[in-house]
């Protein structure tokens, strides 16, 4: 272990070190007593067990069936996909070869947006990776997987206590044929916040290194100035930028004139000239109605070279018809999930797409048995989420008043619920609309939708109207994420800050009108590394570096809960959500090869000191841990 340490000590690695390094570096003293991991595993299922998992509390284990895993052979080669097209013939390539299809190219976003919208965003890792060999065999045909990025990345570190680069290497290990795509928020990258331009830099170069093909790049405000730096980046990396217009309003309401079509034709033409190799109209909230489809995809492309991807949510019930009147005017890729990961507030089914365009010119190749198998295998997963679903089991056509983000609306229901407003959740969507208004009806997606959200929630649990704002404003003090807002820390909005409701906010603080990255310190890497590595017990990665930049104090919640209980993301998700039934057993692979057998047996009285004793057996020799009961 001390040559361990020296050799992944940072300054030995930059070879900044003389001959009083070892001298005047104690720490390469101090070797780690390591608990093993049986032990660690074992304290984190009794402490699941007996206190439950955050956000479901505790609750007794469900019999859950095993998921349906398609029947598939392994043994010839993955045929080749897009990712080879991208591979062998550049970004450039691509493009050509996306504008020479006829048919509607799909992408699949089964592994992201839609458990993002569907399931707070919680499936994990061994669940994608489980399916992933199949998806790659099964769905070579699909233009890209969108798998990473938007929340999944903090919620990952969040929630999940996993490691979300593990998540992108592992996929790509087993689907090595299909593009993968992510979302990513421009400046406020894969947070809700703007960071420095080296963050954004570095963070698009490893994500690039570690697998990803597309980046779809968005603003909260549609704000191209905010964008460029993120599209600059990716270009440079050679892999595909993919600059989205985010969609708000209606272009066939006479009565909302500020987001009309010449709104869009304007900015897609700005991202063209910006460097986007793809345009993509992100209907995040799915207010895009069929005709007013039709109108704005016939539009820009006239208006655009480039191919034009179309992101949706099927909130209002109207996805797929929507989408075929986007398919007549020629939108080049959609994005859809397996259809029981579909609906609602996630994209629409791919299987019904199949069907509705079953034999007409444009019908997307994609092989429908592979769709109906992969969708058994999500109806048994989805099932280990259910603590995480929103209770929409229908179609919402009040999006098109409250216009809330698919992926916010059960992550808002959360925080409503988390602050005593769960009974006032209508009255909250109702707020939300209102204070679009009072913004001077701005663009609603991560993370200006958070801002919206923050205040409409400040309201209600405040019982404040509008009219109080204005006349108390002064006295009143404003959610962090709103005077960030208003300070111009997000950005500019289309046609400016209502200035009354800005100088109430800011209090006569100024704004800043300049591109945050602008004003922003660059971050040094070499010294966070040097921070982590007196924080983990093991080598530190740049993919460490770059998420500890973006999310210090998640990571560091992280690294203590991987210090505690070791690597949880190999434990079974039932498991990991509520840990286990007295008497059963399960096996947990904790490493290629090496199969841990564990049993519960027995949970022991609560003792004078608030712990329980919980008896194990671990392949077959008995183990206690202490656990404190803390439900
Ligand atoms: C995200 O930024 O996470 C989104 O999904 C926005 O729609
Ligand atoms: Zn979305």
């Amino acid at each position: 272990p001390f040559l361990e340490n020296v050799v992944q000590h940072p300054k030995f690695l930059s070879g900044e070190y003389d001959t009083s390094f070892i001298d005047t570096t104690p720490e390469l003293f101090v070797f780690p007593r390591r608990k093993d991991r049986g032990t660690k595993m074992l304290t984190y299922i009794g402490t699941v067990t007996v206190n439950g998992f955050p956000g479901i509390g505790k609750k007794k284990k469900p019999v859950f069936d095993k998921p349906r895993i398609p029947k598939v052979s392994y043994k010839e080669p993955i045929p080749s996909g897009t990712k080879q097209i991208l591979d062998e013939k550049g970004a450039e390539g691509l493009v050509q070869w996306i504008k020479e299809q006829n048919r509607v190219l799909l992408t699949d976003t089964t592994f992201r947006d839609a458990h993002q919208s569907l399931l707070a965003t919680r499936v994990r890792t061994i669940d994608l990776v489980r399916i992933a060999e199949p998806t790659a065999r099964l769905l070579p045909n699909l233009f890209s997987l969108e798998m990473w990025g938007g929340a999944t990345f903090d919620v990952a570190y969040r929630f999940l206590k996993e490691d979300p680069w593990d998540r992108l290497l592992k996929l790509r290990e087993r689907i090595p044929n299909i593009l993968f795509q992510m979302l990513l928020r421009s400046a406020n990258a894969v947070g809700y916040k703007n960071y420095p331009d080296n963050v954004i830099r570095e963070f698009v170069e490893k994500s690039a290194q570690a697998g990803i093909d597309v980046f779809r790049i968005f603003d909260s405000l549609n704000w191209v100035k905010g964008m460029t730096v993120a599209i600059d980046a990716v270009r440079q990396t050679g892999k595909i930028a993919e600059a989205a217009v985010c969609y708000t309003g209606d272009i066939l309401d006479p009565g909302r004139p500020k987001y009309n079509l010449d709104y869009y034709k304007t900015i897609a033409k700005e991202l063209e000239q910006a460097g986007a190799h793809i345009l993509a109209i992100k209907d995040m909230a799915g207010l895009l109605k069929p005709e007013a489809a039709y109108v704005l995809i016939s539009a820009l492309k006239e208006t655009v070279d480039i191919p034009i991807h179309l992101h949706t949510h099927d909130t209002s019930g109207n996805g797929i018809y929507m989408y075929a009147k986007a398919i007549e005017a020629g939108v080049d890729i959609v994005d859809v999930a397996v259809s029981s990961m579909a609906g609602l507030t996630s994209q629409p089914s791919a299987n019904t797409l199949y069907y509705a365009l079953e034999g007409t010119k444009r019908a997307p190749e994609i092989n429908i048995q592979g769709l109906e198998q992969l969708s058994r295998y999500w109806e048994d997963v989805r099932k280990f989420y259910q603590e995480f679903e929103s209770g929409m089991n229908s179609p919402h056509t009040e999006v098109y008043m409250h216009e809330m983000p698919g992926g916010q609306y059960s992550n808002l229901q959360q925080q409503a619920k988390a602050v005593g407003l769960g009974d006032r959740w209508d009255e909250v969507k109702e707020m939300y609309r209102r204070v679009n208004d009072m913004f001077g009806d701005i663009v609603k997606v991560t993370p200006s939708s958070k801002v919206v959200g923050d205040m409409a929630l400040y309201m209600v649990q405040n019982n404040l109207t509008e009219q109080d704002i204005f006349e108390r404003g002064e006295t009143l003090d404003f959610p962090d994420s709103v005077v960030e807002f208003f300070e111009g820390y997000l950005g500019q909005p289309h046609g400016g800050f209502p200035k009354e409701l800005q100088r109430i906010i800011l209090k006569g603080r100024e704004p800043i009108t300049v591109r945050p990255g602008e004003l922003l310190e660059p971050v040094d890497f070499h010294k966070l590394r040097e921070e982590l590595y007196h924080v983990l017990d093991r080598e530190v990665t740049d993919f460490d570096v770059i998420a500890y930049a973006l999310y210090p104090k998640v990571f560091l919640e992280y690294a203590e809960t991987v210090k505690k209980y070791g690597d949880i993301s190999v434990l079974d998700t039932p498991t990991f959500l509520y840990g286990m039934r007295l008497g059963e057993e399960i096996e947990v692979e904790i490493e290629k090869g090496k199969t841990l057998i564990v049993k519960l047996v027995s949970i022991g009285q609560p003792q004078a000191d608030g712990t329980r004793v919980v008896y194990f057996e671990l392949n077959g020799q008995p183990r206690e841990v202490i656990i404190r009961d803390e439900s």
